[in-house]
């Protein structure tokens, strides 16, 4: 760590201060350039506490820029993990309120609710769907708090890797039912298409996510709990959303889920 433990709780004060008057502010890293990886994730978690001081749940967590079209499009090389608190949750085909945002964006993603507890190190696709009950469509509406969307890997996990709001719904399958790798996708915007992509752009399989998240946490003493939701990560390039649009994510399979933009 080189931060102390002051500058964290400050950093997180800001970011989540951000986040809830949707301010946005240059990216962290510019003021604390020696930041390390722990320091990222001390601050993701201090927000994540000052939620739960609130009385707000944990509903879920993420992994993020899982995909070669995530990475290229935010200009970074490697997965990123996050949490859903319980306001990030939204009812299917709710409104989201954009002035509530900052530049949201919409990313397809599939989602995983697991059964068994999941730990690393050495936890592995087979691992994961053995542990899955579930999988379902999901619909994450990323709102980076800096400026422009403009971050590198250190500043966005500080960020909760820029959870904002997010949908689940469709139909859930058992995980052995599908092959996750072909299964197609295509969102939506106003009932254009607008991306279209499989499971397979998620490090080869979206499991591999889960996996992954399994490791980062079992390096850190640990787990993804039993009946947990996880967001597996955009399978496209995320497509930003203003109020007045209407998004549908169709999972071949899986029926379908959306949101209206207000
Ligand atoms: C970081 C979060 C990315 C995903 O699914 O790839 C993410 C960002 O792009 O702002 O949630
Ligand atoms: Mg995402």
């Amino acid at each position: 760590m080189k931060l102390d433990a002051r500058t964290i709780a400050a950093l997180a004060e800001h970011l989540e201060g951000c986040e809830l008057g949707a301010r946005d502010t240059p990216k962290i890293t510019d003021e604390h350039p020696q930041m390390d990886w722990d320091d990222a994730y001390a601050i993701q978690d201090a927000i994540r506490a000052r939620k739960q001081v609130r009385g707000l749940r944990i509903v879920g967590l993420k992994a993020g820029l899982t995909s070669h079209a995530k990475m290229k499009q935010m200009g970074v090389a490697s997965p990123v993990f996050g949490f859903l608190a319980e306001p990030h949750a939204l009812p299917e085909g709710a409104e989201c309120k954009v002035s509530e945002l900052i530049h949201p964006k919409v990313e397809p993603e599939i989602a995983f609710v697991t059964r068994r507890p999941l730990k690393g190190p050495g936890c592995h696709i087979g691992a994961v769907l053995a542990a899955t009950d579930f999988v379902l469509p999901g619909i994450e509406v990323i709102d980076s708090r800096y400026r422009d969307f403009k971050f590198d890997l250190k500043s966005v996990v500080a960020d909760n890797t820029s959870a904002a709001r997010f949908v689940v719904g469709g139909q859930a399958r058992a995980a052995s039912e599908v092959d996750l790798r072909t299964t197609g996708i295509v969102l939506e915007k106003n009932g254009v298409p607008v991306a279209f992509g499989a499971g397979a752009a998620v490090l080869g399989h979206p499991a591999a996510a889960i996996a992954m998240l399994a490791n980062h946490l079992g390096a850190r003493g640990e787990e993804i709990p039993a009946g947990t939701l996880i967001l597996s990560g955009g399978i496209t390039e995320a497509v930003a959303v203003e109020a007045g649009d209407a998004v549908t994510l169709r999972v071949q399979g899986m029926g379908s889920v959306g949101l209206r933009f207000v």
